[in-house]
């Protein structure tokens, strides 16, 4: 049971967007498995060779721009309209979450749709008309340089102040929902830490596939895929509010 004026938080990663038909980056059918991060995921891949990467980019922009939400988010959705106050803290670059009709999100590796000029770092977004047939390498319309995908690459630092605003509400949040991601991935492996640290009352669901290196902070690992698990969690969340 979640008491009414309980805080939510979510993490989510790549998992909770599987379903839409967003490709996840780890496991056997995962990114990884097809493509080299080293050679697309760092800004050293990007400077070696912007047009590869812009490739893959635009590759990921189709795709993504022709998913929707699934269950999953939806639920989420449908426990901020029965009024709990519920933060998602997204790994995903899609805008999935959103597009469920959450309101208060934060992008901790960036947006898909979102463009940076890599000089004045003006920031741009692609037009909803965009198709993506023709990669071209996009200029800044500012001052003429390459502009890359506003997404976090390996090696790359998280804005700090998306990472103060984490951790401002992981110290305040009493229930943690862990959902859809590998718990690999640095800093935000270290986030459910955060949440518990002199936070005894805090309660942890990870919702996955399998375990993973987040079980054991986890009171419950609800295992199934979670466009399932997660809208039964809800409804029973719901209802046991009104009885
Ligand atoms: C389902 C499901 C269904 C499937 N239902 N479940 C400290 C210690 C060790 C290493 C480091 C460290 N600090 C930094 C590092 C290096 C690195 C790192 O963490 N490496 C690890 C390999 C150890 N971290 C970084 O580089 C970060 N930067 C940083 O820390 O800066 C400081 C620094 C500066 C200079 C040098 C060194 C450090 C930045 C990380 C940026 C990650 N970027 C990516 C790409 C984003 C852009 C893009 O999308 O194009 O972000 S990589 C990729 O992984 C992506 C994801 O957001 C992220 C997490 O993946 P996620 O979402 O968890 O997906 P999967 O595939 O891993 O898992 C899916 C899960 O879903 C699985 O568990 C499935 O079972 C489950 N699932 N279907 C339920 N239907
Ligand atoms: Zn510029």
């Amino acid at each position: 049971m979640i008491s009414t004026d309980a805080k939510i938080t979510v993490i989510s990663g790549s998992g909770i967007s599987k379903a839409s038909g967003v490709p996840t980056f780890r496991g056997t059918d995962g990114l990884w498995k097809k493509y080299n991060f080293m050679e697309l995921a760092t800004p050293q891949a990007f400077a070696r060779n912007p047009k590869l990467v812009w490739e893959w980019y635009y590759w990921r922009l189709g795709l993504v721009s022709q998913t929707e939400p699934n269950n999953a988010h939806l639920a989420l959705k449908k426990l901020e309209s029965s009024g709990y106050d519920i933060m998602v803290l997204t790994q995903n670059v899609d805008n999935l979450h959103e597009r469920a009709g959450s309101s208060k999100v934060i992008h901790l590796h960036g947006e898909i749709f979102q463009r940076r000029c890599i000089q004045c770092h003006d920031i741009t977004y692609w037009k909803s008309t965009e198709t993506y047939e023709n990669p071209i390498i996009p200029k800044c319309p500012k001052c003429n340089s390459m502009i890359r995908p506003g997404v976090v690459w390996f090696h790359e630092t998280l804005d700090p102040d998306i990472i103060q605003r984490s951790y401002n509400r992981l110290h305040v949040t009493d229930v943690l929902l862990i959902i859809g991601t590998s718990g690999v991935i640095h800093p935000v492996a270290t986030f459910p830490y955060i949440a518990k640290q002199g936070n005894e009352n805090l309660i942890v669901y990870e919702f996955n596939l399998e375990p993973t290196p987040l079980s054991s902070l986890a009171d419950k690992t609800i295992l199934g895929p979670v466009e399932k698990t997660l809208p039964l969690f809800v409804s029973e969340t719901l209802d046991k509010g009104k009885e």
